[in-house]
């Protein structure tokens, strides 16, 4: 993904005056905060080592079982501890080579070699229909998610979602979280502030036999309170033994959710992304890229979870309980 340098190229120079009378150049105005992310030149897939045991779609995409269940047996969700512990750390490597300068094609060459050193395979490498092309997602500004890596390099002022999923021992551990890049304006700051929150407070929500909507209804009421917005189209998921299941965690209230029960031992991800100003959405001509209307920012966090007789677990803690991303 490579930057304009204008708000809008068909209509203002950067060299015009700013529309906000200010009497400086654009450019030097308004013009940055207003910069698109544009799609860069995505390189070619990475091999994985014959060794790496593979999910079912590797070799000629695919999309995962629906019908599965979503409650785990011990074994699953012992791999489930380990694989997402795993995950967690793969996330916080990858964030730490985020700098001004460094291509989100050089994130995901990271991530690849990490999780291959890991003994897994990058989840989202061949997932879907056609074939995810990358081992991570990278959702740079106003990408809401599934953005691929490619030759645009991050900007002093970005913000950057990674997000990271590692398949081993046949199960998913899927977690992401949104990093700033320099310095990054304080509203920005704030938005990614209040979407780790949501996602605390969509965590707080889980308890066995409660239904999935208080996990939306949490979600929702503390983004909006904020003055920010809920991207509805994407959600959270079951996960296993599968990318994923049938289950949809909605990250806004829906009363259709009421009587979906949380039962011990489901497993399943929360992933909010919360929106600046609009939370709709379209779609790069890449077919995968989901940018917001408006071209203002959003953030995402997410953790997969089970459920436990006493609430929450997260299995993608990283092994020092902490959260990567912003504010760290
Ligand atoms: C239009 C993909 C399919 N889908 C979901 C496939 O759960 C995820 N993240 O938390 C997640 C990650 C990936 C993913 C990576 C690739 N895909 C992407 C975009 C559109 C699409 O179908
Ligand atoms: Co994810
Ligand atoms: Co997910």
């Amino acid at each position: 993904m490579t930057s304009t340098t204008l708000a809008d190229p068909a209509r203002l120079k950067a060299n015009n005056p700013c529309w906000c009378g200010s009497g400086r150049k654009f450019k030097r105005c308004h013009g940055p905060s207003l910069e698109r992310v544009r799609p860069g030149t995505v390189g070619p897939r990475r091999p994985v080592p014959e060794g790496i045991v593979r999910p079912h779609y590797a070799e000629h995409g695919g999309r995962s079982r629906r019908d599965v269940p979503d409650v785990q047996d011990t074994a699953t969700l012992a791999a489930m501890r380990r694989t997402g512990r795993d995950a967690a750390r793969v996330l916080r490597d990858v964030g730490a080579a985020i700098a001004p300068g460094v291509t989100t094609d050089a994130l995901d060459a990271l991530c690849h070699q990490l999780c291959i050193d890991a003994g897994g395979y990058p989840s989202p490498l061949n997932y879907g229909d056609p074939g995810y092309p990358k081992s991570i997602c990278t959702s740079v500004n106003e990408v809401i998610c599934h953005g691929i890596p490619d030759s645009r390099a991050l900007r002093d002022g970005d913000i950057v979602n990674l997000d990271v999923t590692l398949f081993r021992e046949g199960v998913h551990g899927d977690t992401n979280a949104t990093f700033t890049v320099g310095t990054v304006d304080e509203l920005s700051r704030g938005l990614v502030r209040v979407t780790r929150e949501c996602l605390e407070r969509g965590i707080e929500a889980v308890a066995p036999g409660r239904p999935t909507s208080d996990i939306g209804q949490a979600i929702q009421s503390h983004a909006e309170a904020e003055g920010f917005g809920v991207v509805r189209a994407f959600t959270g998921h079951g996960v296993g033994r599968e990318f994923h299941t049938g289950l949809h965690i909605l990250h806004y209230f829906e009363p259709r959710d009421e009587t979906v029960l949380m039962e011990p031992g489901m497993t399943f991800t929360i992933e909010p992304m919360i929106a600046l100003g609009a939370w709709q959405h379209r779609t790069w001509d890449d077919d995968w890229t989901a940018v917001t209307t408006d071209g203002r920012r959003t953030a995402q966090f997410e953790h997969t979870l089970v459920v436990t007789d006493d609430g929450p677990e997260i299995l993608t803690l990283h092994p020092d309980g902490e959260w990567s991303g912003f504010p760290g």
